[in-house]
């Protein structure tokens, strides 16, 4: 168990694509391990592969404060499954500091499999909706300031540059 070190925008690694996990053996088990650490030292309520520079498509999530609900969904599979969006506030480990509404479906299916390897279906709701598709954004090479203006993400992406700068 350990805990990894998370990449920040505009670092280019968080635009790389993940791979489908081909098996779910011990050592992706070890890695959901390591993730879910990491999530909880930050503090977050998820975490993709792809910000502790692991390019595999893994996702772990847990929305409760006192970690009772960890989830871990593996090479995940989102369906859009009605019109409505709804915006939400979203913040990103990989965006310290910052935190803007983003409109995303309200209404989606997921396919993925879990921990040991067995395919599972889901309809998330509320904000597991809203954590799940910003984490497969992840996994796509997506972060949440590319829904922004050019205005407001270059302005991120300066302050941050400089915050890397100075060391802060
Ligand atoms: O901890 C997190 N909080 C959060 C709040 C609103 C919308 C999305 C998130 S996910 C984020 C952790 C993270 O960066 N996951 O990729
Ligand atoms: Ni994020």
């Amino acid at each position: 168990m350990a805990v990894l070190e998370i990449l920040e925008f505009p670092d280019p690694r968080l635009r790389t694509k993940a791979k489908p996990v081909t098996d779910v053996d011990d050592r992706i088990r070890n890695l959901v391990a390591d993730m879910f650490d990491t999530m909880y030292a930050a503090p977050g309520i998820g975490l993709a592969a792809t910000q502790v520079n692991v390019h595999e498509q893994v996702i772990v999530i847990d929305l409760t404060e006192d970690r009772s609900q960890p989830m871990v969904f593996i090479n995940p599979e989102i369906t859009v499954l009605g019109d409505e969006t709804a915006d939400y506030e979203e913040g990103c480990l990989s965006v310290p500091g910052y935190t803007e509404p983003v409109a995303r479906p309200t209404q989606v299916k997921v396919k993925a499999l879990n921990e040991q390897g067995e395919s599972f279906e889901m309809i998330p709701e509320d904000l597991l909706a809203v954590c799940i598709q910003h984490e497969i954004d992840h996994l796509q090479g997506k972060l949440f300031v590319d829904y922004l203006s050019p205005l407001k993400r270059q302005r991120i992406r300066s302050k941050l540059e400089k915050a890397h700068r100075v060391g802060a």
